[in-house]
């Protein structure tokens, strides 16, 4: 058992709770050492504090960059209680243990969050917390380090119910925070420097996140689960503001991800888009001139699939669209904004989850991205992959009409957020077919032509939308087989990024079936 704890250091940025914490700790009969707006805000609350300057003897200096860095405080910090020599150390140089390290680091994420300049992110790096930090982590079998404002009442706890000491259990804990908010920290630097000086390479990367909440649980009932932001504050999933609803699951933040980057490819002043996702897919994509009749399109592409979906658009939510949502069970919604009215039709939907956010995800800001592996982390660049009317190469006989053109390049967009492989119909601007995630290419055309025949029956329509629609597929078709199912199921223009061995093949499959063909060079895979 240690000694009651005697003397604290307190050096936060984030002032919240330091008040109520100084007066918990003096009622223990603790000694509170500070620094400087620290020591200013505990004194102004009446409260005794020594200042870290006189006990190093020497003054705040460099603009505070150097204040606690000093063998007075680390030594106070680090020597082992245990250990005769640490102790003899410490009486020979007049080092006074220190039992409590309360700090918070300069706001560096959010600095850069707020979009400063190279200078002011730079001073807002700090040194002097993050060292206190990890010397009183390492010795946590003597020193308890807090590092979060939502641990102060657990430390106060302790002290009461332990006799003015903590237990090891919890330092272990905090120590283990602790060292997790260092890692995080040292990340959003080395990040933001990589962008900051346009690093293109991945070598040196290093990955972490700040906790945002505990989901209930993950893709399974039987898994864990937490959702983790990556301090950049970018318009997205990780900073939408939820309205109504109950909590989001780990599927429902996957799949509102999957659909808001899917409607961000299109510009919004271009008209609305709205996608409507369903296991990370599009189970239907439209564009149109207004937002309700975009989801009415969007809707028709399969609504078999879209219950249960998530929505999301590209222009806020208006009272007409927002009742044509509510009409069917919608899990989650995601727009930037929505109109009071609009809010007010969803408020009766216990179970519907509103989100918005304040703009669009950048599609186009070079984000890397991490999957892991057993044993460790795959990175790559995001796919920021575009091809413009100047990378397309017509291949077939026939040219694509401009109307055509335009849904070759809408089919295109959409292809890059189906999962591999991918197959997608479009008809004036809408999903009429959408294959995913199968194994073969064929199978996916196969699948998307037989849920737009299903639609095609439950709507009364004499043939599927297929019938003259524009294709894409994500990679080359292997075979003639795929665009020969394509062709069949009526589509009369493809989009593709060639490269196969058998182009020529494929090449004279479709002006066989008299279709219209262009490669982009690119493919966009996503696994
Ligand atoms: O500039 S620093 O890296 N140099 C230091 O020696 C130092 N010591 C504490 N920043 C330093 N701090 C940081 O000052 C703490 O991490 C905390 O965020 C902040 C508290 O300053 P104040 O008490 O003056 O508000």
């Amino acid at each position: 058992n240690l000694a009651p704890l005697r003397r604290a250091l307190l050096s936060v940025s984030d002032k919240t709770g330091l008040i109520e914490l100084g007066k918990g700790l003096a009622a223990h009969g603790v000694e509170l050492l500070s620094t400087g707006g620290s020591a200013k805000a505990l004194r102004d609350a009446g409260l005794k504090v020594k200042d870290v300057s006189d006990v190093t003897g020497f003054p705040e200096m460099m603009d505070g960059r150097v204040k606690t860095l000093h063998p007075v405080v680390h030594g106070g910090i680090l020597g082992r209680r245990d250990l005769e020599t640490h102790v003899a150390a410490m009486d020979e140089h007049q080092i006074h243990p220190i039992d409590l390290v309360v700090v918070n680091l300069y706001p560096f994420e959010e600095t850069v969050a707020k979009g400063a300049d190279f200078e002011t992110c730079i001073e807002n790096i700090d040194i002097g917390g993050p060292a206190m930090i990890r010397s009183a982590a390492k010795n946590h079998a003597y020193v308890c380090v807090v590092t979060d404002v939502e641990d102060y009442d657990r430390v106060l706890n302790e002290l009461d119910e332990n006799d003015g000491q903590t237990t090891l259990a919890l330092r272990q804990r905090l120590a283990q925070t602790a060292y997790a908010r260092t890692a995080a920290y040292d990340t959003a630097v080395s990040t933001w420097m990589a962008a900051a000086i346009a690093d293109e390479t991945p070598r040196r990367r290093s990955f972490s996140g700040t906790f945002k909440q505990v989901m209930r649980y993950g893709e399974n009932s039987h898994q864990s689960a937490a959702f983790y932001t990556d301090g950049t504050n970018r318009p997205g999933v990780a900073t939408a503001v939820q309205h109504q609803g109950k909590d989001l699951s780990y599927n429902n933040i996957n799949d509102t991800d999957a659909a808001f980057e899917l409607v961000a490819e299109f510009d919004p002043a271009d008209g609305p888009a709205v996608a409507i996702i369903k296991h990370a897919n599009p189970c239907g994509v439209a564009r149109g001139a207004t937002l309700l009749e975009t989801y009415q399109n969007a809707f028709d592409c399969d609504r078999t699939s879209a219950f249960g979906g998530i929505v999301a658009m590209n222009w806020p939510l208006d009272e007409e669209t927002a009742k044509a949502i509510a009409e069917i069970f919608t899990e989650v919604v995601i727009a930037p904004g929505a109109s009071d009215e609009a809010k007010a039709v969803f408020a009766a939907k216990k179970n519907l989850r509103l989100l918005t956010t304040e703009g669009l995800p950048d599609v186009k800001a070079p984000i890397t991205t991490y999957r892991q592996v057993a044993g460790g982390m795959l990175v790559q660049d995001k796919d920021t992959g575009y091809v413009g009317m100047d990378d397309l190469r017509v291949v077939t006989k026939k040219s694509p009409t401009s109307a055509q053109m335009d849904d070759l390049l809408f089919a295109w967009k959409v292809a890059k957020h189906v999962k591999s492989n991918a197959i997608v119909y479009v008809k004036d601007k809408a999903t009429v077919g959408v294959g995913a995630g199968q194994m073969s290419r064929l199978d996916s055309a196969l699948i998307a032509a037989r849920k737009a025949e299903r639609m095609a029956e439950a709507m009364g329509l004499s043939e599927p939308l297929t019938k003259g629609s524009a294709v894409a597929s994500d990679a080359f078709f292997p075979f003639a087989d795929g665009l020969m199912e394509a062709a069949a199921a009526g589509a009369t223009c493809v989009i593709q990024p060639g490269g196969s061995m058998r182009d020529e093949e494929v090449i004279a499959a479709a002006d066989e079936a008299g279709i219209a063909m262009v490669f982009t060079g690119m493919r966009h895979f996503r696994h």
